[in-house]
């Protein structure tokens, strides 16, 4: 089922094991967790923790046994997005060079590994981190999480995919108050205008983040790769183009095995077990 996933680098054909200090990986069984691993800095961005989370994004997507995907911040924030200090450093790069090397690449690869991805927004996303946040499949947030768009507070705009993602997820008219005005959203707020599908108390983030990715990790991974690709391109899609590409879907899930074998179950009165053939 698994495809390599181009990072812009070239397909990643394997996944050994790992690798960083600031972007750590555990996998246990179908399920991996990505660790953006910079508390001290909000876990803000530098060049080398983003080509780690470009390089562990082609390594997750490329494992045929990872079947779901977890992405969370290590201590009291989610991901502070870029380092700003960095910025101030002698010889550092254009900020479009910066976004077309490895900013669009990280949202792209989050966009279309094959495995559903939840954010486990632990406390603050800002600036990219909140992009970051917004470019996955599902968000869970911690009680004390929010979400920030920085940007405009230091003279820039929302980069990162966050004008293509936020007025999808939560509609123009709040993506306009949210980017424009730069107040951060609480995740009470969040969850009320559906920017996360869940909160929790932050002692129990982990967990929940934990079962959701078990539960998608037990669905047939042909049909949530499927799935994950009709639901990111509905909004490029009119209504006969949208049916005309689920039955282009079908097709191709319902001559799976894993099919076969969910009907099996059905009528054995089981659970399914899906192998991804
Ligand atoms: O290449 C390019 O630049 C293009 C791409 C741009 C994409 C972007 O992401 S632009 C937006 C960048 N991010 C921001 O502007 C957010 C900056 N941070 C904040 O506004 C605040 O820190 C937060 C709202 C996120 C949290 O506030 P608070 O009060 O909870 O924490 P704090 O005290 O501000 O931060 C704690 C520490 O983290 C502090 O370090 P210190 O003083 O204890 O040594 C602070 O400097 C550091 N930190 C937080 N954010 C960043 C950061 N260090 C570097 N870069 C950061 N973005």
């Amino acid at each position: 089922m698994t495809e390599p996933v181009d990072t812009g680098r070239g397909a990643v054909e394997e996944a050994p094991g790992v690798p960083f200090d600031d972007v750590r990986l555990d996998v246990e069984g179908p399920v991996a967790t990505i660790t953006l691993n910079r508390p001290s800095a909000l876990n803000a961005l530098t060049i080398p923790m983003k080509e780690h989370l470009l390089d562990v994004l082609g390594r997750v997507g490329a494992d045929r046994a990872v079947r779901a995907v977890v992405l969370t911040g290590a201590g009291r924030a989610f991901c502070a997005g870029q380092d700003l200090r960095e910025r101030l450093e002698p010889g550092a790069p254009p900020l479009g060079e910066e976004l077309a090397l490895r900013y669009n690449p990280i949202v792209r690869a989050l966009r279309t590994i094959p495995q559903p991805v939840i954010a486990a927004v632990n406390g603050v996303a800002a600036g990219a981190g909140a992009s970051i946040a917004f470019a996955c499949d599902l968000r869970i947030a911690a009680e004390s999480a929010s979400f920030v768009l920085a940007f405009g507070r230091i003279g820039l705009v929302p980069d990162s995919g966050a004008t293509w993602t936020l007025p999808r997820l939560v509609g123009a008219g709040r993506a306009a108050e949210i980017a424009l005005l730069g107040d951060p959203v609480s995740a009470a707020d969040a969850l009320r205008i559906g920017l996360v599908s869940r909160v929790v108390r932050g002692e129990e983030l982990a967990a929940e983040a934990a079962a959701m990715a078990v539960r998608l990790a037990a669905g047939a991974p042909l049909a949530m790769t499927l799935t994950k690709r009709a639901l990111g391109a509905t909004f490029e899609r009119d209504l006969d183009a949208a049916l005309a590409a689920e039955a282009e879907a079908q097709e191709r899930a319902g001559s799976s095995r894993d099919h076969a074998e969910g009907l099996a179950a059905f009528i054995e009165k089981r659970a399914p077990r899906f192998t991804g053939e």
